[in-house]
């Protein structure tokens, strides 16, 4: 008897223990990917099994690998952002009982088996990038992380339209695209997801997208010191890795998988005038003609959501615009372009066209059960074309025609978020995601890049000109279409500070064509705020001033008469700068190289970069370093990287490596031009309709280094650069060896310069110099970037804006090589 209840009890312990085990075992709530148990190898991906999960590892090029991971096998690939295939690479693979090992030219990738954890390794054996192990990857539900090791001294930057700073380790955010209505400073999120961040260590830096449109997560050190980490509330781990030693590199690769922007209209780079709301039409017409009387250059004019019959989407309000087509051509006449908003709800009433025929076309989200979804907004209760579907982008592209037709040149897409009064769309809203239905919690973060696609490609296919497009609302890879504004910022100093970083940020992402409310959108800028930000705007791709509905007036002369030359001044300035700006946009166009640059870009290890009193300070392009300050400041400590550095109002040298401290004044912003740079400018014109004189002036400031310009010039309207109808040509200055050369040109365009003044700033006094080996007279004079201001005279004469000394001389433009002996 008691033999057998000896062993009854331990069988009954044995099986308790048991239990406990597997209990424990399945009671984890983190499910981890386990050990490999088969690999495969098909060409440039290796495909492997694991305990708990499945991943595929494709090599993309020498320099880009991705990582797919799930709980199950892989599902067919998808995604909107990612436009390129894998190119043909020469990869080795090879494994053996603890690890796979792939390398490529550029790269090692070593993949431990047990258990799973991946690292990515310089060809001489330094880690750029590793998971974080006993962490790795792992999913709770159906929430999936990756978790990377975080290094010694690692910086973060990038990731879009993020708050916060430069750096952004120790720092964690969200992605959810949010319409955030005059959003605090360290808002997060703000209204676009671009998941592309780049992270750098002991002199390596790396680039990691992760592709997932659910709502996602980034964590930079926040809270812990172990890791950061990066994970998705749903869909599959899916990230591209990326290394190259340069940054400028990183970002290109990225947008060798997402795209590049394209080649904006040179209108959409002149000033645009927007507020909430102009109208009626006498009232546009009255900023329009203001604009001219008072010499405010400018290109466009934006109708906001009052132009439209009770906000109803594709009408006009007749008593405000009889005659939208007139107003459009009259507005042309006068070089100004018309750019419209459209909101993606149409208003549910009965006979409202839009309504109709997108009920008939079947081209709206639904609920789970086949009902159409109904959301409140500006018009009432709407529902909201499905931009996911070919038939919904198709059935918009359709309706844009009307405003095409009626001479409107830009499409602004707002409230593409989606935004809805309550901000909470159910998530059993359901998307066609091209035929593969998905819940809002998929599509949420794709909408904006979708719509704004579904106008692109609509504005492009109705007109012969180039079409200029915005988006509030984005993804990764909406640079493919649109331009990008940062919303609905505060006329606060802090605000003006934090545009200049959310632009930076959106360069380091691929996003070049950007710009932000100048003057804040919520609430009224005081003088001095309004005059610095419209300066500094004009160093900044999308030149926009734009005001909330009931704010005081916000055009230039609203400020009164100094504020007015002072703004005016700078907006001339931006015009002068066309010839510089259109190629720097053109450089983006074909590279990626972003035009707002924040120094971390050419200064990746400088530490100096980072530093919260010097974050805001960016390239614009690659000559001008602009150093924003609060508009009150009288003085502003400046850092100055590696090289020489010329202020740009008198040429007064700085060297590099050193901050400064210098005096700062509202007439000028701080604006300073690195050595060996080339920067051509044009006359001044009332807008980009206008042409300027036959001389492209050349500014060639001296330096050490060598350093090569590509410029570039078309007709700025359509698609005829595409057949070679441009004016192309790289202009190198050799730095110390003092020559500059204008290689020969390529393209068929006539350029509209036909001679060429070169300014030399910082060159020793010369009477002659020679050009294609012939001597040509120099001539000293001064010159002025800015016009003389009457504001600082109490007389009410005009003082003279500061001067540089230069040296010029003028040749006849030639289309073949031209060597200058300087
Ligand atoms: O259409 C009105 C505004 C627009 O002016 C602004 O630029 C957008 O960001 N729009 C938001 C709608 C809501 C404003 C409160």
């Amino acid at each position: 008897m008691y033999k057998v209840n000896l062993i009854k009890r331990s069988i009954q312990l044995t099986g308790a223990i048991l239990l406990l085990c597997i209990h424990a075992k399945a009671q984890s709530p983190v499910r981890m990917p386990g050990n490999i148990k088969q690999v495969t190898v098909s060409g440039q991906q290796v495909k492997i099994s694991m305990d708990n999960a499945f991943a595929e590892i494709t090599v993309y090029s020498p320099s880009v690998v991705r990582v797919r991971m799930d709980k199950q096998p892989l599902k067919a690939d998808f995604s909107y952002a990612v436009i390129s295939k894998p190119t043909t690479t020469k990869i080795n693979v090879s494994q053996n009982t603890q690890e796979i090992h792939i390398t490529t030219d550029s790269l090692q990738v070593n993949i431990g088996k047990t258990p799973f954890s991946i690292s990515f390794l310089t060809p001489d054996n330094k880690v750029i990038n590793e998971d974080e192990k006993g962490l790795t990857t792992s999913w709770i539900n159906d929430q999936v992380t990756t978790y990377k090791k975080l290094q010694d001294n690692e910086r973060f930057v990038g990731l879009g339209e993020k708050t916060g700073n430069l750096d952004r380790k120790g720092e964690a955010y969200t992605n959810w695209n949010s319409d955030v209505f005059g959003y605090a400073v360290n808002k997060d999120p703000l209204y676009s997801t671009i998941p592309f961040y780049i992270g750098i260590h002991h002199q390596l830096n790396y680039g990691i997208f992760f592709d997932n449109s659910y709502q996602s997560d980034f964590n930079f050190g926040a809270s812990n010191n172990r890791f950061s980490s990066f994970g998705a509330r749903g869909g599959e781990m899916n990230y591209y890795f990326i290394y190259h030693p340069h940054l400028n590199d990183i970002i290109k690769s990225y947008a060798d998988l997402t795209g590049y922007m394209p080649l904006p209209p040179l209108w959409s780079l002149g000033y645009q005038q927007n507020r909430y709301s102009y109208y009626p039409e006498t009232e546009v017409m009255r900023i329009a003609q203001t604009l001219r009387e008072k010499k405010v250059p400018a290109d466009g004019i934006t109708l906001d959501i009052h132009y439209m019959d009770a906000y109803k989407l594709f009408t006009w309000n007749k008593d405000r615009f009889p005659d939208p087509a007139s107003m459009t051509a009259k507005l042309k006449s006068m070089g100004l372009h018309t750019t419209v908003i459209v909101d993606p709800g149409i208003k549910v009433e009965a006979g409202y066209p839009a309504y109709e025929s997108g009920k008939a076309a079947d081209i709206f989200i639904k609920y789970n059960d086949g009902e159409n979804y109904t959301g409140q907004v500006w018009p009432g209760w709407c529902h909201f074309p499905d931009f996911t579907s070919d038939k919904g982008r198709t059935w918009w592209k359709d309706q844009l025609k009307t405003y095409m037709r009626q001479g409107v040149s830009g499409i602004w897409n707002d409230m593409n978020e989606i935004a809805t009064w309550g901000q909470k769309m159910p998530d059993n809203v359901l998307f066609s995601f091209e035929g593969h239905p998905a819940t809002h919690m998929q599509a949420h973060n794709v909408y904006g890049l979708e719509m704004a696609r579904a106008s692109y490609e609509g504005a492009r296919a109705a007109m012969k000109e180039r079409p200029f497009v915005l988006t509030r609302a984005a993804y990764a890879g909406s640079q493919r279409y649109a331009a990008l504004w940062t919303g609905d910022n505060r006329a606060e100093e802090d605000h003006m500070l934090l545009g200049v970083r959310l632009l930076s940020s959106l360069g380091l992402s691929g996003y070049s064509f950007t710009g932000m409310d100048a003057g804040g959108f919520t609430g009224n800028a005081t003088v001095g705020l309004y005059t610095r930000w419209m300066q500094l705007a004009a160093f900044i791709p999308y030149y926009r001033n734009h005001t909330q509905v009931n704010t005081k007036s916000a055009e230039p002369w609203a400020f009164g008469e100094e504020a007015l030359e002072i703004v005016r001044n700078y907006i001339n300035l931006r015009y002068h700068l066309l010839p510089y700006l259109y190629s720097k946009m053109y450089e983006a166009s074909t590279t990626a190289m972003p035009v707002v640059r924040t120094l971390a870009i050419d200064n990746t290890y400088d530490a100096q970069v980072y530093d919260p009193q010097f974050q805001n300070q960016y390239l614009f392009g690659d000559a001008f370093m602009i150093a924003p300050f609060e508009s009150s400041a009288s003085f502003g400590k400046i850092y100055f990287p590696e090289g020489k550095w010329y202020n740009l109002y008198n040429d007064a040298v700085t060297s590099g490596k050193k901050e400064d401290i210098t005096a700062i004044n509202i007439k000028s912003l701080p604006v300073y031009i690195k050595g060996s740079s080339i920067i051509p400018m044009q006359s001044l014109v009332q807008h980009t309709g206008e042409q300027p004189t036959d001389t492209l002036q050349l500014h060639i400031y001296k330096g050490e280094q060598a350093h090569l310009f590509t410029y570039y010039e078309d007709n700025g309207s359509d698609y005829d650069y595409e057949n070679e109808g441009f004016y192309k040509r790289d202009i190198i200055y050799s730095g110390a060896g003092g020559k500059l050369t204008l290689d020969k040109v390529s393209g068929h365009y006539n350029s509209k310069f036909h001679y060429i003044r070169f300014i030399l700033h910082g060159f020793e006094d010369k009477q002659q110099l020679t050009v294609d080996g012939k001597a040509i007279g120099v001539t000293a004079t001064s010159y002025s970037f800015l016009s003389p201001i009457s504001r600082f005279d109490p007389q009410g004469t005009f003082v003279p804006a500061d001067s540089c000394k230069v040296q010029q001389f003028t040749i006849a433009n030639s289309n073949q090589l031209i060597n200058v002996d300087l």
